[in-house]
């Protein structure tokens, strides 16, 4: 398994077969990750979506990505921070219901963002602890995944997962 972790926009991920959306429970447009992926895969994503909504938080469902540079994307609801619960719970479902999506459709590469953490409010420090020990929970029983990728939007968010990212591959 390649696990990367990288400075950048969920939307320019041309490697990835999969991208992971920030979504609302409606999967509407919305803003943040939302917006961006939205605006760059074209209005067909949104009709797409209607279908499949609403999502409750720890929900994953997947779609084409249109004008996207990927094959699908795969939009989770991440816990509002201070409202749903258990949010850890919550959190770490968003990426095993991605892993488990992945499998389902022989998805080789997914790119996630850090969901929850911006208008959602999760701290980032707790939400890569979340995100890390779900990945090692989850890790042995991915088959078709084999690359993992992590977009973060600012240098302090890199900053964690490269920190989480080394003490984990000391331990592998
Ligand atoms: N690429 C990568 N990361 C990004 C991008 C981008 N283009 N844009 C923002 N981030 P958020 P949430 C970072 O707020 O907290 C939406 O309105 C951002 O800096 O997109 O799960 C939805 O419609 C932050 O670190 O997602 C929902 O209503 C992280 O991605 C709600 O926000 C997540 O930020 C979801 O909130």
């Amino acid at each position: 398994m390649e696990i990367e972790v990288v400075r950048g926009d969920i939307i320019a991920q041309k490697d990835i077969e999969a991208i992971v959306n920030a979504a609302n429970a409606n999967l509407f447009p919305g803003g943040g990750v939302a917006g961006a992926i939205h605006k760059a895969a074209g209005s067909q994503l949104y009709e797409e979506c209607r279908s499949l909504a609403p999502i409750l938080p720890g929900e994953a469902v997947i779609t084409r990505a249109f004008d996207l540079p990927n094959k699908f994307v795969i939009h989770c609801l991440g816990p509002v921070y201070g409202k749903d619960k258990p949010e850890e719970e919550l959190l770490a479902s968003c990426y095993s219901n991605s892993f488990r999506l992945c499998e389902e459709n022989k998805i080789s590469s997914i790119a996630f963002p850090a969901i929850s953490t911006g208008i959602f409010g999760y701290p980032p420090k707790e939400a890569v602890s979340v995100v890390f020990n779900t990945l090692l929970k989850e890790i042995k029983t991915l088959k078709h995944l084999k690359k993992i990728k992590f977009v973060l939007f600012s240098e302090s968010d890199l900053r964690l997962y490269e920190a989480k990212l080394k003490e984990i591959e000391a331990d592998r």
